[in-house]
């Protein structure tokens, strides 16, 4: 679990605390090996992976975070610029944060497959269907206490996901990866399933080595997979063409030009990760739970897009409010299922596609005219004239008029995901 030698780890420790201002202080020479050991096994305990620590520093990804936002890259996700200055130090999520323990959590490597025509391929991350973050916060929380027991007066955040921190550099930092072309961290053994958590805490505990090398070689199999080409150099990733921010993160229609692209893909994405050597299943590497699965998996392989459209607000809300597709919220996954199945071209889901164009709400509205568009039927151009002659919203009208001309676009971006993803298979 321990990604280094203990006794080099404690020396490490020592010289970060002798970096950090202030680093004599008595929080710093008073933490024990002890406990780092002890934070070690109770995170194994709670099922963390790996854990290694990392000195509270400006990461060398803070200039680049800059420039990525700068080039236009977080797209919608405000939250990122909006806290900007609040990256470039761990004290921007704890004040007077000294060390980073991270922690990698692993979910399935295994796809939900085979897929059924009605339904949508989802990341591998949905795992059980929990949201991540109600499993991972109380098992930061259990873990915090250890320290906070141990020394009452320090102070300890426990971080996933949300906190401005870039999770994967100090990942790197902590020892536990080397972050890929396509952005992910990775392991060479673990490969990159995993969720990365952090406690940032005030305690100078000792550092691990970080990650210095990469073993991508030259490879760049992620690069040419993705679907939408979201990758304007390796290491960099406009989100705004990843599939992922488009059907998570995203509150927009999806672009026209990237609609294709999505193939089957309902919530999120792995192909960047499928075609990745370093997550090939090997003989040697240990079977963990997160393997074996956690049995919620017919929680998602039952959910059939075409049902969708039949919950309102509330029975939407009642079904999906514990996991992660609430994020979305209904809008945002009746979207998504109208792409997917109008890349499925199937016909049974015109009855279903109907209802989403008769939806209140217009973001669904649109993404069901393209999708009636696609599955081309006969009955698709009755139901598509119908809902103009009462459409008032200006960007479904000009939606329901473009399916209506045909120009819901050809079947290329499907062949090149399908290619992706043939290339994925083990
Ligand atoms: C915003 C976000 C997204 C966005 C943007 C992703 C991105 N690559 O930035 C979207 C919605 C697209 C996304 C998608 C996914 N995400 Co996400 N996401 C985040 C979040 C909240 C912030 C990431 C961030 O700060 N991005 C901004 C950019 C600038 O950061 P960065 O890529 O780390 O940037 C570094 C590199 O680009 C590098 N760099 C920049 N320029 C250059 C140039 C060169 C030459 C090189 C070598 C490097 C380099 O330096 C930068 C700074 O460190 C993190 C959680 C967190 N707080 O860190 C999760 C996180 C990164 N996501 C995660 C996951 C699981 C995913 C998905 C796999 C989900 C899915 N299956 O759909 C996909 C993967 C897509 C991908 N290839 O990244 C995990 C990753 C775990 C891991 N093993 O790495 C995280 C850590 C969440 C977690 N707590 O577990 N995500
Ligand atoms: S998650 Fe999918 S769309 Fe996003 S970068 Fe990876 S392969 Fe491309
Ligand atoms: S697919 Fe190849 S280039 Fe991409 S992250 Fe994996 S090893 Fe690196």
């Amino acid at each position: 679990m321990a990604k280094l030698n203990f006794f080099t780890s404690v020396f490490l420790g020592a010289l970060g605390a002798l970096c950090v201002p202030g680093g004599f202080a008595a929080t710093a020479m008073s933490v024990s090996p002890d406990l780092t050991a002890a934070l070690h096994s109770a995170a194994a305990a709670e099922g963390f992976s790996q854990c290694g620590v990392a000195a509270a520093v400006e990461p060398r990804g803070f200039s680049r975070l800059l420039d990525w936002i700068t080039a236009g890259y977080a797209g919608s996700m405000q939250y990122i610029p909006d806290r900007r200055d609040a990256y470039r130090h761990p004290s921007g999520v704890l004040e007077g944060a000294r060390s980073v323990v991270m922690l990698t959590y692993p979910y399935p490597r295994q796809a939900a497959e085979p897929l059924a025509a009605g339904r949508g391929r989802m990341a591998r991350y949905l795992g059980s269907g929990a949201d991540y973050h109600d499993v991972i916060h109380p098992k930061l929380k259990r873990l915090r206490r250890i320290l906070q027991e141990a020394h009452p007066e320090s102070r300890t955040r426990g971080v996933i996901d949300t906190a401005p921190l870039l999770e994967r550099d100090f990942g790197r930092l902590a020892g536990l990866g080397w972050q890929g072309k396509n952005t992910l961290l990775i392991d060479k053994f673990a490969g990159s399933y995993f969720f990365l958590a952090a406690l940032v805490t005030d305690l100078a505990l000792p550092v691990d080595l970080p990650h210095e090398s990469s073993h991508c070689g030259t490879c760049r199999r992620c690069l040419d997979a993705c679907p939408t080409d979201a990758f304007p150099e390796p290491g960099v990733l406009d989100a705004r063409r990843c599939i992922s921010y488009l059907t998570i993160e995203s509150r927009e229609p999806i672009p026209l030009q990237l609609r294709e692209a999505v193939g089957s893909w309902f919530f999120g994405c792995d192909v960047c990760q499928e075609v990745c050597p370093w997550n090939r299943p090997r003989d040697s590497a240990p079977v963990s739970a997160a393997d074996e699965g956690t049995g919620g998996e017919a929680f998602w392989q039952s959910l059939s897009l075409l049902e969708l459209f039949d919950l309102d607000g509330e029975a939407f809300r009642a079904r999906f409010r514990k996991t992660p597709l609430w994020r979305s919220r209904r809008s945002g996954i009746l979207r998504n299922a109208a792409i997917v199945l109008g890349n499925q071209r199937a016909e049974e889901a015109l009855p279903a596609l109907r209802k989403g164009l008769l939806d209140p709400d217009p973001l669904v509205r649109g993404a069901a005219a393209w999708a009636i568009g696609r599955v081309g039927a006969a009955g698709g151009k009755g139901i598509l004239r119908e809902r103009l002659a009462v459409e008032a919203d200006a960007e479904v009208r000009s939606e329901i008029e473009r399916a209506l001309r045909g120009g819901a676009g050809g079947a290329g971006g499907d062949e090149r995901a399908l290619r992706a993803l043939d290339q994925a298979e083990p």
